[in-house]
């Protein structure tokens, strides 16, 4: 019942994994707002470890609102362009544990040791778990394993007591009053929902979060044990449609073990998959996009497009500079998805005409229901009820596709080909509607999108 699912984050958004804060301050007005994205989620902003490795944002040293990624007042100030541009911050909140490191300083200067981080916890805050030999989860299958002990060595933090969770609320309110929307709660599945559930009370009412539970077979801890909380990341979705890409066969949506649609947020890939077992990144280009235009063309989920960097070790951070600040990249020039990146180079699909086109299209398609889809060798397409079609072709030959659809005769632009085209065909792509069908002629890796308002 939609009355109990709590109220989440709407509207597409886009993670921008790593990027500095003044950088996507700066892309807030420029990209992301004109764009029509409605919310941007940003990598951990808290004081972490030092090092290279992009995944130093993932051991918290302490609270302070100091970064490779910037200052509190660079993210204060982030936050507020991207407000002003209509587009919401969603912060990534590192609540789980602190550092696996044993001792060292941290970004900001705090000196600290495994289990002692100085003003906020000290050893009896932390589970130290008997249940395996290093105190280290080995076992996914054993909820309690995967609860109360440590994450790849991570100090884990017992979130059953009082004094962490004020604690962590008293982080995520300071965040709140920087002027964030809402949170991603990393790693979600290593907290009782309980625990979590605890954490939230103390927020607003209403404030959206997204828990991070990576839904995984013969697991005892699923993602629908935390849908009372707020939303969660569905990677059910991303695994369905991304090998269909791969094969080059399209098909509609089963949708087997997904959480109903208000509960869920769907990508294609994020900063862990496409380091793992993503079907399709940014190395992929036509299908990537391809990937990103069918979900953002779907009926189900709240979408996030994932935009990070090119790496050959998986392990790599972007560029930074002497002082370890991560030194960020501008995409005002990246139109669409590139046939190669250097190691370092930011992909920039938050830029790509034809997501904005996209964007748009999502519009335009409104709450009009998903028709069943057609196909003809690779090609295959649906309609949005006499809103919006759009085709796509993952195979390697050209397919020329005829799509049932209700909309008006007419010549339609194509919004994949030349973005957002409410003002007329811009680039001049376009397709027919003619005798209840929109035919469209795709070459090979092709996506074509048209809808109602998009005539030239
Ligand atoms: C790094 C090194 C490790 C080292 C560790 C401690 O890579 O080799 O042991 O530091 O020194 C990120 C990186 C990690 C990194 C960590 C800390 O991905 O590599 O470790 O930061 O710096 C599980 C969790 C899920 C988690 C994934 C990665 O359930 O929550 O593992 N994802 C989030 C973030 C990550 C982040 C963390 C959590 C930690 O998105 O980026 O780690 O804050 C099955 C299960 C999944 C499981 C998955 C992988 O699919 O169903 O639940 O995901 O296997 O084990
Ligand atoms: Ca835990």
């Amino acid at each position: 019942e939609s009355a109990s699912i709590p109220a989440g984050i709407t509207g597409v958004g886009v993670e921008m994994f790593q990027r500095p804060w003044t950088s996507i301050g700066t892309e807030c007005g420029s990209t992301l707002g004109p764009a029509g994205f409605s919310w941007v989620l940003t990598s951990p902003p808290q004081e972490h470890i030092t090092g290279t490795q992009w995944w130093t944002s993932y051991q918290p040293v302490s609270y302070t609102v100091d970064s490779k990624l910037g200052t509190e007042q660079q993210f204060a100030d982030m936050v507020k362009a991207c407000r002003a541009a209509g587009v919401k911050v969603i912060a990534d909140a590192v609540i789980n544990h602190m550092t696996a490191q044993g001792a060292g300083t941290g970004f900001a200067g705090t000196a600290f040791t495994k289990y002692a981080y100085p003003g906020l916890y000290g050893p009896k805050d932390f589970h130290h778990c008997t249940l395996t030999p290093d105190g280290s989860i080995q076992d996914y299958t054993s909820r309690a394993q995967v609860q109360t002990c440590e994450l790849v060595g991570l100090a884990d933090l017992d979130t059953a007591s009082a004094h962490v969770r004020t604690t962590i609320a008293g982080y995520l309110t300071h965040l709140l009053g920087l002027g964030v929307a809402g949170f991603r709660i990393d790693a979600a599945k290593h907290m009782a929902a309980e625990d979590v559930a605890a954490i939230v009370a103390m927020l607003p009412k209403g404030t959206p979060v997204i828990s991070e539970v990576i839904r995984g077979a013969e697991e005892p801890i699923q993602p629908e044990e935390y849908t009372r909380i707020g939303q969660v990341f569905e990677f059910a979705y991303a695994r369905e449609l991304g090998p269909q890409l791969t094969a080059g066969v399209l098909m509609d949506p089963a949708r087997a073990d997904h959480v109903p649609s208000a509960s869920a947020v769907v990508f294609v890939d994020n900063h862990d998959t496409e380091r793992g077992d993503a079907a399709v990144t940014y190395r992929d280009g036509p299908l990537d996009l391809m990937a990103d235009a069918l979900m953002l063309a779907d009926d189900y989920g709240t979408p996030v497009v994932y935009s990070g960097y090119a790496f050959s070790d998986p392990d790599a951070g972007p560029p930074q500079d002497a002082s370890g600040h991560v030194t960020g990249w501008e995409c005002a020039g990246a139109t669409g998805p590139k046939a190669s990146y250097a190691d370092g180079e930011g992909v920039c699909a938050e830029a790509w005409k034809s997501i904005a086109g996209m964007i748009e299209w999502r519009d335009a398609a409104g709450a009009a229901e998903r028709r069943p889809g057609v196909s003809k060798g690779a090609a295959y397409g649906f309609e949005r009820t006499g809103r919006a079609v759009i085709a796509a072709n993952p195979g390697s030959s050209p397919a020329t596709l005829a799509v049932p659809t209700t909309l008006p005769a007419g010549t339609y632009c194509d919004v994949i080909a030349d973005g957002p085209s409410m003002d007329g065909c811009a680039g001049g792509a376009t397709v027919r509607v003619s005798d209840g069908a929109a035919t469209f002629d795709l070459d090979a890796g092709q996506t074509a999108a048209i809808h109602l308002g998009a005539t030239g």
